[in-house]
């Protein structure tokens, strides 16, 4: 069982990654942004309250999106493996998905972390703003705050992985295509 952690800023490509490398491997997508969207537009009481969080670039607590992920693993008992976009975004995150895995008996086999300059990822998520809708693609400010939000509670994880030797980086600023090729290498790696 082959199970990644896809990691990175936001705006570094995590999404428009993850939907290659499903198509490829086969692997069981798990976004937290995408369940999060989903249950706001099902006007869910869990959406409504991560919307505050959300809606003001700050990470939505913890048990919210841990609870989510585990109720997701035990529903996909079958998957030949996950791959885990947008979580885990605190080292706590990283813990209970430690715990998750070791009770299926099976772990984290690698975490790409995708590699882009800041004022890249700026112009990025302004304009998919201008398309998408979302509330916290809207203005810089937010998008800034989504960065900020980033470097104090998400990059510690990247040493939580790097203790076990599971963290590599990944070029992410090339295209959509030549970062999906870099990807592909690791990942043909770990498959075969
Ligand atoms: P996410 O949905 O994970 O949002 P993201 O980080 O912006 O997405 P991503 O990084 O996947 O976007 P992509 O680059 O693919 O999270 C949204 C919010 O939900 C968070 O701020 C937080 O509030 C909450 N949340 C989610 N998970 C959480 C958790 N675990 N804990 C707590 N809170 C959580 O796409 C960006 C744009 O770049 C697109 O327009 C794309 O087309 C473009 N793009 C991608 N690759 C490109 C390339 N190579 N060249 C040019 N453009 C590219």
């Amino acid at each position: 069982m082959v199970n990644l952690i896809l990691f990175g800023p936001p705006g570094s490509g995590k999404g428009t990654q993850s939907a290659n490398i499903i198509e490829k491997y086969g692997l069981l997508h798990l976004s937290t942004g995408d369940l999060l969207r989903n249950e706001i537009e099902a006007r869910k009481p869990l959406g409504l309250e991560a919307k505050k969080f959300m809606d003001q670039g700050q990470l939505v607590p913890d048990e919210v999106v841990i609870g989510m992920i585990s109720s997701k693993l035990d529903e996909n008992q079958d998957a030949r493996g996950f791959i885990f976009d947008g979580f885990p975004r605190t080292t706590a995150q990283a813990e209970a998905l430690d715990k998750l895995l070791a009770l299926k008996k099976t772990s984290i086999s690698q975490v790409l972390s995708l590699e882009v300059p800041e004022d890249e990822l700026i112009k990025r998520l302004l304009n998919r703003g201008l398309t998408s809708g979302r509330s916290d693609d809207a203005s810089e400010e937010l998008v800034k705050a989504r960065i900020v939000e980033y470097h104090n509670k998400t990059a510690p994880v990247a040493d939580h992985y790097a203790k076990f030797g599971k963290f590599k980086k990944i070029k992410g600023d090339g295209t959509v295509e030549s970062t999906f090729e870099l990807l592909s290498k690791e990942i043909d790696e770990l498959v075969s």
